[in-house]
């Protein structure tokens, strides 16, 4: 038995060292230790030894149970270190190679031109909101008081999806704010900006798909000099201190009564150049008391709130801002020419 147990340790040696991935020891761990392996089958028969032998092949069995059982720690740790060691090899990342430059991109020139407006409105306590661009035309009609029969409404202006006149792409951005009107506590100051949808041939003014930034301020005793006072602090922060506007009367059914605000030319000093088309003054959006009706139609008591709103078109705002001089350039997504902001 001594023999046998002798023979056991130098082949388990042997095969151990032999042994180059973790699962070979395992297997070996198995053949040699495990509950069916060769070293307990010698142990299953130290029944037959004499009581003087028992102890001393006892003692020998645990020395080589011991001495095998460290052995394949030892072989383990050794291969686990190698699998690193390679990893390490295999992964190691020259940083002395010169890098790839990869271009960075930036926001759109009509992004830019939205976010210095969202970042005045918010400074001012407004929420920004988005919502649907697939509409009920009761929200973007009716509810504004654009009725039956409204030139908007037409087949030859809006987008519909069906034959009833009822599911439309949005024509502008208000059915956000008559959203709010119905779900948000008073009082409300907004922000709605988003893309719109009229059936416009593309030329250098006009595009199907545009965007526009409305604005609407509803509380208790909000009056026209608020709608002025707000919007003359916009402009001043968009085109500098001491930049003058005037309010010229208008028609829209959602607001009575209605205007549109103008700027002077930043470039002629409203003298008249071929910015402002000799004009002196360039506009740049429609506003209004929203009318008594649109509040009422969304639960909203006329005799106790009222309020002030405005919509402007966002690319007309970014071709001032940027002198650009056709819509379409900010379509077309031309890399040569969005670099240039
Ligand atoms: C404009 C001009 C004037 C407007 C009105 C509303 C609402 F929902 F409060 F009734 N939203 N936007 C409005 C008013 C829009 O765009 C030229």
């Amino acid at each position: 038995m001594k023999e046998q147990l002798e023979k056991i340790k130098q082949e388990a040696l042997s095969a151990l060292k032999s042994a180059r991935e973790a699962a070979d020891l395992e297997s070996l761990r198995v053949k040699y230790l495990g509950k069916k392996g060769e070293l307990t089958a010698v142990l299953k028969q130290m029944g037959k030894l004499s009581a003087e032998e028992r102890p001393v092949i006892g003692q020998l069995a645990n020395d080589v149970q011991e001495k095998l059982t460290a052995e394949i720690d030892a072989q383990k740790k050794k291969i686990e270190e190698a699998v690193l060691e390679a990893r390490l090899e295999a992964e190691a990342v020259d940083v002395t190679i010169p890098g790839q430059a990869r271009p960075m991109g930036h926001r759109h020139p009509m992004y830019i031109a939205l976010e210095e407006i969202k970042d005045i409105f918010v400074g001012m306590g407004f929420t920004i909101l988005d919502g649907p661009e697939v509409e009920l035309a009761y929200y973007n009609f009716d509810r504004l008081n654009a009725e039956e029969g409204h030139p908007s409404r037409d087949w030859s202006d809006t987008f519909y999806f069906d034959k009833d006149s009822r599911v439309m792409l949005r024509s502008q951005t208000s059915p956000m704010q008559v959203h709010a009107m119905e779900t948000k506590p008073l009082p409300i100051r907004i922000l709605a900006p988003g893309r719109v949808y009229r059936k416009d041939e593309v030329d250098a003014t006009h595009s199907p798909m545009f965007h526009q930034v409305e604005g609407m301020v509803i509380d208790k005793n909000v009056t026209m000099a608020d709608l002025k006072g707000t919007l003359n602090a916009v402009m001043e922060q968009l085109y500098g201190p001491g930049t003058k506007t005037r309010f010229r009367p208008h028609h829209f059914p959602f607001t009575e009564p209605s205007c549109e605000m103008d700027v002077q030319c930043h470039k002629c000093g409203g003298v008249g150049c071929p910015t402002c088309k000799g004009e002196g003054w360039i506009e740049v959006l429609g506003a209004g008391m929203i009318h008594p009706k649109v509040l009422e139609m969304s639960g909203i008591d006329p005799e106790e709130y009222s309020g002030w709103a405005f919509g402007m078109g966002l690319e007309r705002m970014a071709m001032r801002r940027f002198k650009i001089s056709d819509l379409r350039l900010i379509f077309e997504n031309d890399i040569r020419f969005l670099e240039q902001f």
